[in-house]
């Protein structure tokens, strides 16, 4: 018996698919055009999307410090920073639209509360020293987590990560140097310092997501080498590259239990409070409402932006079409 034979389509997605495996399997990257699994799309957009939200809400957090900083020239720093989270944003919207979403239905996902973006900026903010726990711990945690995605099998979403990697480590630096500041400082400055550190340390260790038994993404998202390393490792690197830096700030980790296990070559850490990681992914977290409703504020305050532009375009164009006629 011989089989049916198969439509245009189908045969178009067989070979697509060989293409596609055969790209992911010799670490080369999918581009825009190029056939991909409709899954390998859908976790794209998935990740790209919250990613770019992440950094868009991930403004706000620092942004409520810059009339307040505590110089011209840390304003300066401040603003700096802040403005290139919004250029991550853009970059990263980009890449996901290169995938057949639109920034406005991102946007429409995002301030209707329906997309997800990171934990860490359901976080209050209540002293400068926050700015430098962020800058160490976030953007330290940014940077672990992003570096392998500069060889992620996606090229739009990989080549954005380049440059923002290089941002981050400016924001990191500029972080650690804040502490060092406040180290160098008074007492008082050295427990603002700490407090801070404190708040921040455990939310920035959930930054990678749920532990490996508990990541439904992670196994596929690695054979497809979106993702080059697993939660865990990612966060044991980042425990790694702290210890020295906190010993260089002279600031205490807040976990009695870290330390190096020589046996297994891995640190042992205290259990994270995944209910709290869990309670903010579910909107409960301390910031989650006043986070979503500035974004909606702001996109709606912004509605004559964006029609102006768009006025703005078609007036360019229909001068364009005039001067080609
Ligand atoms: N927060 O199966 P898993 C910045 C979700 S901004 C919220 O491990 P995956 C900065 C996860 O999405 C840069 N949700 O997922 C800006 C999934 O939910 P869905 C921030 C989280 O995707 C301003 C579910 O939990 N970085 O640097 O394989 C100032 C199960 O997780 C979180 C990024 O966005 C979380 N922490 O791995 C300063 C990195 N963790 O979608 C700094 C890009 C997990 O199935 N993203 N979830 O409903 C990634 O690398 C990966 O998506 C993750 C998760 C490692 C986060």
């Amino acid at each position: 018996m011989t089989a049916p034979a198969l439509t245009a389509a189908e045969a178009d997605s067989v070979v697509g698919q060989a293409v596609f495996d055969e790209i992911i399997a010799r670490d080369s990257r999918i581009e825009p055009r190029d056939w991909m699994p409709d899954a390998y799309r859908r976790t794209l957009v998935r990740q790209i999307s919250q990613h770019a939200h992440s950094e868009i809400i991930g403004m706000q957090p620092e942004g409520n410090w810059i009339t307040r900083a505590p110089s011209l020239k840390r304003k300066a720093i401040l603003m700096a920073k802040v403005q290139d989270e919004a250029g991550h944003g853009l970059y990263l919207y980009s890449a996901a639209q290169t995938l057949g979403i639109t920034r406005d239905e991102m946007t429409q996902q995002l301030i209707d509360g329906k997309a997800k973006y990171s934990s860490i900026f359901n976080y209050p903010t209540p002293t400068w020293a926050d700015m430098g726990a962020i800058g160490w711990l976030v953007d330290g945690a940014a940077i672990c987590n992003q570096v392998p995605l500069c060889r992620a099998s996606y090229g739009p979403y990989a080549r954005a990560m380049v440059r923002v990697c290089k941002e981050e480590s400016f924001h990191q630096r500029q972080g650690f140097e804040i502490l060092l500041s406040l180290m160098n400082g008074t007492e008082a400055q050295r427990e603002m310092a700490q407090d801070a550190v404190d708040r921040w340390y455990w939310p920035s260790l959930m930054m990678f997501g749920p532990p490996d038994d508990e990541s439904p993404n992670s196994a596929q998202s690695m054979a497809w080498k979106i993702k080059r390393f697993s939660n865990d490792e990612l966060r044991q690197r980042f425990v790694g590259m702290l210890v020295p830096q906190a010993e260089v700030l002279g600031i205490r980790l807040p976990d009695p239990d870290l330390r190096w296990n020589e046996d297994e070559k891995r640190w042992d850490m205290s259990e994270i409070d995944w209910t709290e990681f869990h309670e903010v992914l579910a909107g409960r977290g301390p910031m989650n409402a006043v986070r979503i409703q500035n974004r909606r504020d702001a996109h709606e305050e912004g509605a004559w932006v964006r029609e102006a532009a768009a006025e703005y375009a078609r007036t360019q164009a229909r001068k364009t079409e005039r001067a080609v006629a």
